[in-house]
């Protein structure tokens, strides 16, 4: 019998996290943390229910999402292959050229209503523009280095061409295979370069040292989810944890729109660089750890105004690093957000966020889907946001990276060349919200209409 790809997905999901905690302990903090909180918010009068209503709850505690920065287009390909075993596709291409981070980006995640109800794991995965390094000589010497880099096991490799010759893995090889992707993800200290090399790397961008130095793509960070991010954020404070300056994304609303995100700084760890005689002891800063809070996935009607609002907040005034203007940002992104409608019905009735229809108990009949709501034949529930934004993206790259990671000079990416190398295109993010709400409207009238014919 074959293994569900969310039951590998939700067992890979587990055993990462594990696997993190044991790595990075200020994580393990960092999840008990958001524990506690989700806890409190849910045991609360009003709860996350009446935040977001008819959102199923039981799969929060174990949401996550983790990151990976990956060199080739071999690698991403692969990658690709791998987590189509675990059921989680390509959605959505990222250009991070705007914050002059030289990757693009998708997020690998499942996609269906049920496989997202199952286990929501996803991936942001990077890839590296490594045409952005300009010394031709060291844009060789990284080339080389990659290439010379095999990141998945051998039985990795095998269990995945198994799965898709026969259609799936059985329990006996799920185990093995999550045990073997496990292996792409883990830290190793020692590096693959000497450490005049890395230093090379650093100056040309810290993020293609992360990438080209090291032996795999190492999990940068996993995301647990978090139902108040700003009692969060709190805690991370209070714990001692070194958190980001301000939370990236929309302000607090009573409608919880897309995604806020806040992440405590990668952490400076010990590292090894071959040399002549024998290792040599450094540093590396990759690691951290960050919590996110979703809410209402946006129409691109919705998307646009969300972008332009954040525009305009940005364009007047910049989170410092240093967190030292973070009360007057956070100030300015209200004032400004006071313009995007903050009720359900609002949102739905301009066509800004997607919704789940269920039926209710109002009597009226038709077709006409205000009506029906004025009825309460009819009611709402917020499609939850399952992707990323890349201004926030940005925003943590640059936190966990350090404010030298900015440069000035930078081609616009290309989404075409970021297909060319994963071997597929990535699904367009709206037409899957889009999707599911229409599929909810038409079983709603379907039902509602066919007890008066
Ligand atoms: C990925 C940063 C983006 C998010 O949540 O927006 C990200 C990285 O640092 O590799 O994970
Ligand atoms: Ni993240």
């Amino acid at each position: 019998m074959k293994v569900s790809p969310s039951k590998i997905r939700a067992d890979f999901s587990a055993a990462m996290s594990a696997m993190y905690r044991e790595e990075v302990p200020a994580y393990g903090a960092l999840v008990e943390i958001v524990e506690r909180v989700n806890e409190d918010v849910l045991a609360a009068p009003g709860n996350a229910l009446a935040l977001t209503p008819g959102e199923d709850t039981a799969r929060i505690s174990a949401e996550r999402h983790g990151a990976i920065r990956l060199g080739t287009a071999e690698e991403l390909a692969m990658m690709g292959r791998v987590f189509a075993v675990m059921g989680m596709e390509p959605v959505g291409y990222y250009d991070l050229s705007v914050a002059s981070v030289p990757v693009h980006s998708t997020a690998f995640r499942p996609v269906g209503r049920d496989a997202l109800a199952e286990n929501p794991f996803r991936v942001f995965t990077s890839l590296l523009r490594l045409e952005l390094i300009e010394d031709e000589a060291l844009r060789a010497k990284a080339a080389e280095t990659l290439a010379r880099r095999q990141i998945f096991t051998a039985e990795a490799i095998a269990l995945t061409e198994k799965a898709e010759a026969e259609g799936g893995l059985d329990a006996e090889d799920a185990t093995r295979f999550v045990a073997e992707v496990l292996e792409t993800f883990r830290w190793h200290p020692e590096a693959c370069v000497d450490s005049d090399t890395f230093e090379e790397l650093i100056k040309a961008h810290r993020l293609i040292a992360d990438v080209v130095s090291f032996k795999g793509p190492h999990i940068n960070h996993l995301t647990p989810r978090t139902l108040d991010i700003d009692a969060a954020q709190a805690e991370m404070v209070t714990k001692g944890l070194p958190a980001k300056a301000v939370v990236e994304g929309p302000p607090r609303r009573t409608c919880p729109i897309l995604l806020r995100q806040t992440a405590f700084k990668a952490l400076n760890e010990a590292v090894r660089f071959p040399g002549a005689d024998g290792w040599q002891e450094g540093h590396h800063t990759a690691r951290f750890g960050e919590i996110e809070q979703r809410g209402v996935a946006l129409t691109p009607k919705g998307r646009a105004l969300y972008d332009r609002l954040l525009a305009e907040v940005r364009s007047e005034i910049l989170p410092a690093a240093d967190g030292s203007n973070a009360d007057a940002y956070v100030a300015k992104l209200e004032e400004v957000f006071a313009a995007f409608p903050d009720t359900w019905r609002e949102l739905h009735d301009q066509g800004l966020a997607y919704f789940k229809y269920a039926v209710g108990k109002g009597a009226a009949q038709g077709e006409d889907v205000a009506t029906l709501l004025d009825a309460g034949a009819l009611t709402l529930s917020p499609i939850i946001y399952e992707d990323f934004l890349p201004v926030s993206a940005a925003g943590i790259f640059q936190s966990n990276l350090g404010d030298e990671a900015r440069s000035d000079r930078q081609e616009a990416s290309s989404r075409a060349a970021f297909e060319a190398a994963l071997g597929k295109a990535v699904a367009d993010e709206f037409g899957l919200y889009e999707a599911m709400q229409a599929a909810s409207l038409e079983a709603c009238l379907e039902q509602i209409n066919a007890s008066a014919a």
